[in-house]
C-alpha cells in the first residue's frame, strides 16, 4: 500500500519526494512506503488548516457534528479494510482489531460529534453588579501526534475532540503504522469533509513530528507516546507557551488480594497482561499477588500463558500477533534477558517463536513471558518494557502492596482484585495512577477523563475534558 499524505483535500507525495518503507511485522517484509514528510510538507498543511480554519470554526456546532457522526458511519462501512490494515502494519490479531481498534475509532468520532452538542460553560449571576460568564472557543490549528500501538484508536481520540469544538488540523500518526490513518483521510474525502478542515502529514517523528510541534502558529499540541519523547516535545513546546497534552508511558501495577474473585481475576489478568502483545500503555506489566495466593495464581497464570497460541495475526485462534517492529522486538527481547542478569527466573516464555507458519516464517513473534523473583526496585520492575512481558511479585500487606505500586516513576493505570469494598475504596485513593480498575480492565465510560500522572503524562484525554483542553476560554463580566 502507497500511502500520500492528506493535505488540503488532497492526496499527495511530500515535496521531497522522500519515501519511507512500511513494514508487515508478522511477515518481516516491506509491504509498502509513506512520505519521509519535512518542514515544508508541515508548512503546506499548516497553511491549509490555517485557511479552513475561519470557516470552519463559524459553522454551527450540529453542522460540524454532522461531519463527525458520517465519518463514523463510514469507518463502520470500511471496518473490514481498516482492520486489515491495522492488523498488517501492527502484527496484532485481526480479531482484536475487529473487536477493540476499529469499533472505538467510530465510538471517538461519534462521541464527539454529540458530546460537544452537550458541552455547558458556566455563567454567574452577580445580582446587581451584573454577569460573570466563560466562553469556550477554538484555539486555531491543533497539532495532533499519535504512536503505533494503538495506531486508529489513539488518533482518531485526538482528531475528533479537536475538530468538534472548531479547529482545524495537522496530524501524525506513527511512521511505523500509518495505514489506518491514510484509509481515515480517504474516509473524509468521501464524507466531504472541507478540503484543509484536516491534514495528515505521514513521516519520522524527529522530522516531520517536530516540525508540527515546532511550528510558531500550532497553538496547542496533542502526544501520546513515550516519556522520553514527550519530555523532548515538552523541551520546545513550553517555551512557546503552547497549550500541552502529553499522554505518556506505564508500568502498571495489577495488585491481587487473597479476597479476590479468583477466576474473573485469572481471566482478565491473562488479557491485561499480553492483550496486543502487551503494547499497550495501560496492560499490567507488574502483577503483585498476596502470598497466600501466590503458588496458586503462578501455577494457573503459567497453564493460561502457555495455552494462548502466538500465531499469523490473521488466523482467528491468534491471542499473541507480532511485535510491531524490529526495534521493539530487539527491545523487548533485550529486557528478557536484563531480566536473568538481574536474578530473575523465566518461569514461561521468554524466547522468540519460529515458523509460525510459511506467510509469517520471517515475522517478529516472541513467547508470552512470565518472569519472579526481582523486587521492585530493580529495572525489569521500573522500566516500560511494552511487549509481552509480566513479572509476579508476592506481597504480605496493603501496606506493602501500595508501597510497591507507587514505587515507580510512572503513574499511569492500575487493577486491583479484592471483594472487600472498604479496602477498594482505601487503596484507589492511595495508588499514584490516573486510572484505577477495581475488579476489571479496560473498562471505561468515554465521559471521564483519562490521563496519567507523575512522568505517565501532563493533562487528560478523554470525556468532555477533551473538548475543553481544544478550547480557549475567556472569563467576560459584564456590570449592569
Ligand atoms: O512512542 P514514540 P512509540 C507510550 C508507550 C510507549 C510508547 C510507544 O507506553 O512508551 O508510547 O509508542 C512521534 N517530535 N504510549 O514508540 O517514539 C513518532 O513519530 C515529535 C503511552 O511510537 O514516542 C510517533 O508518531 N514527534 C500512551 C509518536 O511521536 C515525535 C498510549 C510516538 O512515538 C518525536 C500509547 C519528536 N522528537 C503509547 N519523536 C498513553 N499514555 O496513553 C517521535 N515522535
Amino acid at each position: 500500500m502507497n500511502i500520500l499524505n492528506y493535505i488540503n483535500g488532497e492526496l499527495i507525495g511530500g515535496q521531497e519526494d522522500e519515501w519511507l518503507d512500511n513494514f508487515n511485522p508478522a511477515t518481516g517484509e516491506k509491504y509498502g512506503r509513506i512520505p519521509d514528510s519535512s518542514k515544508e510538507d508541515v508548512e503546506l498543511a499548516w497553511k491549509a488548516a490555517h485557511d479552513a480554519f475561519p470557516a470552519w470554526s463559524a459553522l454551527k456546532q450540529e453542522e460540524r457534528s454532522r461531519y463527525l457522526l458520517r465519518i463514523a458511519e463510514l469507518i463502520e462501512v470500511h471496518q473490514e479494510k481498516l482492520a486489515l490494515a491495522e492488523s498488517a502494519d501492527n502484527g496484532k490479531p485481526l480479531s482484536l482489531a475487529r473487536r477493540m481498534d476499529i469499533p472505538r475509532a467510530s465510538d471517538n468520532f461519534r462521541f464527539y460529534g454529540t458530546a460537544a452538542l452537550h458541552m455547558h460553560s458556566e455563567t454567574y449571576d452577580m445580582g446587581e453588579q451584573g454577569f460573570n460568564y466563560v466562553l469556550n472557543r477554538p484555539i486555531g490549528v491543533a497539532g495532533l501526534i499519535s504512536p503505533w500501538n494503538l495506531p486508529l484508536y489513539l488518533f482518531t481520540w485526538k482528531v475528533a475532540p479537536a475538530l468538534a469544538v472548531g479547529n482545524t488540523v495537522v496530524a501524525k500518526p506513527s511512521e511505523v503504522t500509518p495505514a489506518t490513518a491514510f484509509i481515515l483521510s480517504q474516509i473524509c474525502i468521501e464524507a466531504g469533509l472541507p478540503p484543509g478542515v484536516f491534514n495528515i502529514v505521514h513521516g519520522t517523528g524527529p522530522k516531520a513530528g517536530q516540525a508540527i510541534v515546532a511550528h510558531p502558529k500550532i497553538p496547542v499540541i496533542s502526544f501520546t507516546g513515550g516519556t522520553s519523547t514527550g519530555a523532548a516535545i515538552a523541551k520546545i513546546a513550553a517555551p512557546m507557551f503552547k497549550k500541552l497534552s502529553l499522554e505518556l508511558g506505564g508500568k502498571n501495577p495489577n495488585i491481587i488480594f487473597e479476597d479476590c474473585d479468583y477466576d474473573q481475576m485469572l481471566k482478565t489478568t491473562l488479557a491485561s497482561s499480553f492483550t496486543n502483545q502487551g503494547q499497550i500503555c495501560l496492560c499490567g506489566s507488574r502483577i503483585l499477588v498476596q502470598r497466600g495466593l501466590y503458588e496458586k495464581f503462578l501455577k494457573d497464570f503459567t497453564e493460561g500463558t502457555r495455552a494462548m497460541k502466538v500465531g499469523d495475526p490473521l488466523e482467528a485462534d491468534t491471542r499473541v500477533g507480532a511485535i510491531v517492529s524490529r526495534a521493539q522486538y530487539e527491545k523487548v527481547l533485550h529486557y528478557i534477558l536484563l531480566a536473568k542478569e538481574e536474578g530473575g527466573k523465566i518461569e514461561t516464555g521468554g524466547k522468540p517463536v519460529y515458523e509460525v507458519n510459511e506467510r509469517c516464517k520471517n515475522g517478529w513473534f516472541l513467547e508470552p513471558t512470565i518472569v519472579t523473583g526481582l523486587d521492585e526496585h530493580c529495572r525489569v520492575n521500573q522500566e516500560e518494557i511494552f511487549g509481552p512481558v509480566v513479572s509476579i511479585i508476592p506481597f504480605d500487606t496493603e501496606e506493602d502492596a501500595l508501597r510497591m505500586a507507587n514505587a515507580t516513576q510512572y503513574g499511569l493505570s492500575a487493577t486491583l482484585w479484592t471483594s472487600n469494598l472498604k479496602r477498594a475504596h482505601r487503596m484507589a485513593a492511595k495508588i499514584e495512577s490516573g486510572i484505577i480498575w477495581v475488579n476489571c480492565w479496560l473498562v471505561r465510560d468515554l465521559r471521564t477523563p483519562f490521563g496519567g500522572m507523575k512522568n505517565s503524562g501532563v493533562g487528560r484525554e478523554g470525556g468532555f475534558e477533551a473538548l475543553k483542553f481544544f478550547t480557549e476560554t475567556r472569563n467576560i463580566c459584564i456590570q449592569l
